[in-house]
């Protein structure tokens, strides 16, 4: 198999604290948070400000928050040094901050796409397992444990239509979603996104694959999902976007967000 030689890093590049896990697990305790901010600016035309505006947004929810993750919203239209900057702000607030790329392709590929995201700033990245280990996401797990990076598997996505392709059954009576909990536990993961929308999938998913492996949960607010009944369920992080991002004031809704999970942060 084709492989090209690690990228050296300089130290500065990597994150002093051990790994992805017990970054976000430090800045949880640290702000009392379970909210990871999807930092999903609206399509504009113009993007001349938009890594400002993504800055702004993050100054102003850091005190509610434990993470940050980025999506195409920012991926696509900035290039490397914007998106380093805006890592190099979020790190400031020793705060975590996912790629959410559902990377799914050939090992080349993830491993280039990758090492950009590293070099970026990024702690972690999220990953589709339908590609599978061999030949396409061997590269991305075993670099990233070199790297104390995080690699995310999507088990069980928060729209309605996620039924017909994560809530599959295989012919062995396993779903697809529970072959994928599996696969995530067996590749050494350090997170699975399950929507917050269905919380009798994040109770199913904790307790297949134990507390070890941290669960995401994107849906709360815009989608409808209950955060509360998520957290009960077994969800470790709730991520949200545009209730935060695109209120008038997005520092008083995270506040909003944040005191209203409080109670049961401080309890658990
Ligand atoms: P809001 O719906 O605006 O709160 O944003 C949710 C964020 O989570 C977006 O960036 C979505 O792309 C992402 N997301 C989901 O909404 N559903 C999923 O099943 C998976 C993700 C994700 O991987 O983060």
């Amino acid at each position: 198999m084709y492989s090209k030689q690690p990228i050296e890093y300089k130290k500065e590049n990597i994150s002093a604290s051990s790994n992805f896990k017990s970054q976000i697990e430090a800045s949880s305790r640290r702000s009392k948070s379970r909210l990871i901010l999807a930092l999903d600016l609206d399509f504009r035309d113009d993007v001349a400000d938009l890594a400002k505006d993504a800055k702004r947004v993050v100054r102003e929810t850091s005190d509610y928050i434990c993470g940050v993750k980025f999506n195409f919203h920012l991926i696509a239209p900035l290039g490397l040094a914007e998106l380093k900057s805006i890592n190099n702000l979020i790190s400031g607030y020793n705060l975590p901050s996912i790629a959410d790329i559902k990377l799914n392709d050939i090992d080349n590929t993830n491993r280039v796409a990758t090492e950009y995201l590293w070099k970026a700033g990024f702690s972690a990245v999220i990953v589709n397992p339908f590609v599978g280990y061999e030949g396409g996401l061997d590269v991305v797990l075993k670099r990233a444990k070199e790297l104390g990076k995080g690699v995310v598997v999507l088990v069980y996505m928060s729209h309605s239509g996620a039924d017909e392709g994560y809530g599959l059954t295989l012919r062995d009576d396993k779903t697809l979603f529970e072959l994928f909990l599996d696969r995530a536990k067996e590749w050494g993961a350090d997170g699975v996104i399950v929507g917050s929308t269905r919380p009798e999938k994040i109770r199913s998913a904790r307790a297949r694959i134990g507390n070890e492996i941290k669960i995401l949960s994107p849906g709360s607010g815009a989608q409808g999902g209950d955060p509360i009944r998520s957290l009960e369920a077994g969800s470790d992080y709730l991520i949200v976007g545009r209730s935060i991002v695109e209120s008038a004031n997005p520092k008083e809704e995270a506040n909003r967000l944040f005191r209203s999970l409080l109670a049961w942060t401080e309890t658990h």
